[in-house]
């Protein structure tokens, strides 16, 4: 038996996890903070059987690829005006860790 845990933005928590439980495996959600940072995100804790591993870990990556996003930001002062103007934002991404679990139990 495994244990992912799994690091994903909090933009992306929702879809992971619920393509996680549409797969069939069983998670926990806790509420992290990157060290670096010190901004929130998500890990996510899925106990499953060694044939499984890919299969989550395809889940994880196809639900929170790396991707950029173009958001308003900042303001300038051109023409008279404050405006705001478009900067591409790179989102997304996993940490991924695979942990050998030597048992489960559930009482
Ligand atoms: P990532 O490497 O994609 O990491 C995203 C988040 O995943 C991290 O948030 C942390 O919560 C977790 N994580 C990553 N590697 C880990 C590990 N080996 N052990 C435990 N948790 C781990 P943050 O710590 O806030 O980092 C956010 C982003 O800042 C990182 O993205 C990386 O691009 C950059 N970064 C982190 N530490 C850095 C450093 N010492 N110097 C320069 N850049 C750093």
């Amino acid at each position: 038996m495994k244990l992912i845990l799994a690091v994903v933005s909090n933009d992306d928590s929702s879809s992971v996890s619920n393509s996680l439980i549409k797969g069939g495996f069983q998670i926990t959600k806790l509420a992290s903070t990157g060290g670096f940072l010190k901004t929130g995100n998500t890990t996510i804790l899925i106990g499953l059987d060694d044939d499984k591993v890919d299969d989550a870990i395809e889940i994880i990556k196809k639900e929170s690829r790396k991707r950029t996003e173009i958001i308003p930001s900042g303001s300038s002062y051109e023409f008279g005006r404050y405006a705001t103007y478009p900067v591409n934002v790179p989102v997304g991404g996993a940490t991924v860790f695979v942990i050998d679990v030597d048992k489960c139990l559930k009482f």
